[in-house]
């Protein structure tokens, strides 16, 4: 499904009495929905924008003619013949014309998603940030409220395709706050839009193909297929191709329709794409553990998988002061570098990068869901001292890095494994944890 973020509007709804006039915003890291998209090492941008999608301005006689319109007007121009040119590899793929236009009635170019589109990278949170919102009380209770709601659908879901109800919830708040925000913009005007456009143009238009196919198979129909900006539909934000090729009718009625205000199918679905992407039913996506005084800072790497037992010989125990008990393989992992929460992460982590493959939001799903299902909050506290790196501050940290030898292998503000390795070597240089952690008070060094 990858991670596509919110353009949105909403009505409050399916959450239960605990959220009465408790409005939550969707949250989710941003990345490119793209596969190769890379995704910095202890940072997620957020998308928060609540506002409906406006409508492509209208050039009329009377208007000024601004550079702006002159640019609308082009665009629309343009989108009409791209639409023409599109028509018929969409017959192509085998959509009937008589769908395609029933589909293309009334679509249009809309400004805002590619506003969106450029705007994507400009803001970043920290993950305690981050997770102070994904997990936050409000989310918690309204969280739990729709457990108690749906319990019965969702223990047959579980029991269908193996995947706890917790995280199904936790999904579904992170994606949609439980259902509230599922976004009202029109999908195939969204994805001809960004088709059109040209940046990532081949993928949208695989998209724009697969929600075509979707309304041609008679799931849903045009006026209600509605999400967010770059595709993503229904409670739980799925991208017409995963939708294809993932999505479950739960509910036995011969359509998958994860846009109704029923969110049976669109829970299933989520249940259904965890399972097949190897959810192992009981074990932990991860668990809160104590580093050991002097500990290897090169270990903490998700290329290194050990046993709880064999980490526990290295002096790695649980928070809560006991042994691990034995999930499988796990990898080390500090979101936030030494001075933060650190946690042993096991193969359902990576099943839920499936989802989003941003690490903040895998831990904000994994850890509201241990919430709903009553835990307590992280024992160990973050560097709140601390705030995220700027774009610019990334790209001059990784310059100051590869003038002083260690060789970033590239400015492109991202803090890749690259990157990670170069800060390692310079910590160790000058006497710091080499945690690999690119914080403020390593740019302030290296300054
Ligand atoms: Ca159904």
């Amino acid at each position: 499904m990858r991670a596509l973020s919110f353009g949105l509007c909403f009505t409050l709804a399916l959450v239960g009495s605990a959220s009465a006039g408790l409005v939550e915003r969707s949250l989710r890291p941003e990345m490119r929905p793209s596969s190769e998209a890379p995704v910095a090492a202890q940072t997620a941008a957020v998308a928060v924008a609540i506002r409906p999608i406006a409508r492509p301005a209208v050039v009329t006689k009377e208007r000024a003619v601004t550079p702006a319109a002159i640019l609308a007007a082009t665009s629309n121009a343009g989108f009409k013949r791209w639409v023409s040119g599109f028509r018929g590899r969409a017959l192509r793929a085998g959509i009937s014309a008589t769908v395609f236009e029933r589909s293309f009635r009334g679509v249009q170019y809309l400004d805002n998603v590619i506003k969106r589109d450029r705007n994507q990278s400009e803001f970043s949170k920290t993950i305690w940030d981050y997770l102070d919102s994904a997990a936050s009380d409000t989310r918690i209770a309204n969280g739990k409220a729709a457990l108690a709601q749906h319990r019965a659908k969702l223990n047959a879901i579980e029991a269908r395709y193996g995947v706890e109800k917790e995280v199904v919830v936790a999904v579904w708040g992170l994606e949609s706050a439980y259902g509230a925000f599922r976004g009202n913009t029109p999908i195939v005007s969204a994805l001809a839009t960004l088709s059109y456009d040209g940046r990532r143009g081949q993928f949208f238009e695989s998209q724009l193909i697969a929600a075509l196919k979707i309304l041609q198979a008679g799931d849903t129909s045009p006026e209600n297929m509605t999400g967010s900006w770059a595709g993503a539909m229904g409670h739980t934000q799925f991208i017409p191709t995963s939708y294809l090729d993932y999505a479950v009718d739960f509910t036995g009625d011969g359509r998958r329709d994860i846009w109704a205000d029923d969110p049976s199918d669109a829970l299933a679905s989520t249940a259904a794409y965890l399972s097949r992407f190897g959810w192992e039913t009981g074990v932990p996506w991860g668990v809160e553990v104590t580093l050991p005084r002097g500990f290897d800072y090169d270990l903490a790497s998700r290329k290194i998988k050990k046993s709880p037992t064999d980490w526990a010989a290295l002096g790695v125990i649980g928070a809560n002061g006991k042994a691990v008990p034995n999930h499988g393989a796990g990898s080390i992992l500090l979101p936030a570098g030494a001075r933060g929460v650190a946690l042993m992460v096991f193969k359902n982590f990576k099943v839920i990068e499936r989802y989003n493959a941003a690490d903040a939001y895998v831990i904000g799903v994994g850890h509201l869901s241990d919430r709903i299902g009553g835990s307590g909050p992280f024992k160990a506290d973050w560097p709140r001292e601390d705030r995220a790196l700027t774009f610019v501050e990334r790209q001059q940290m990784q310059r100051l890095l590869s003038a002083a030898g260690f060789n970033t292998k590239g400015v492109d503000g991202k803090v890749g494994p690259k990157t990670i390795a170069a800060i390692k070597d310079f910590q160790r240089s000058v006497g710091m944890v080499p945690d690999g952690y690119a914080s403020l008070d390593l740019l302030k060094r290296l300054r």
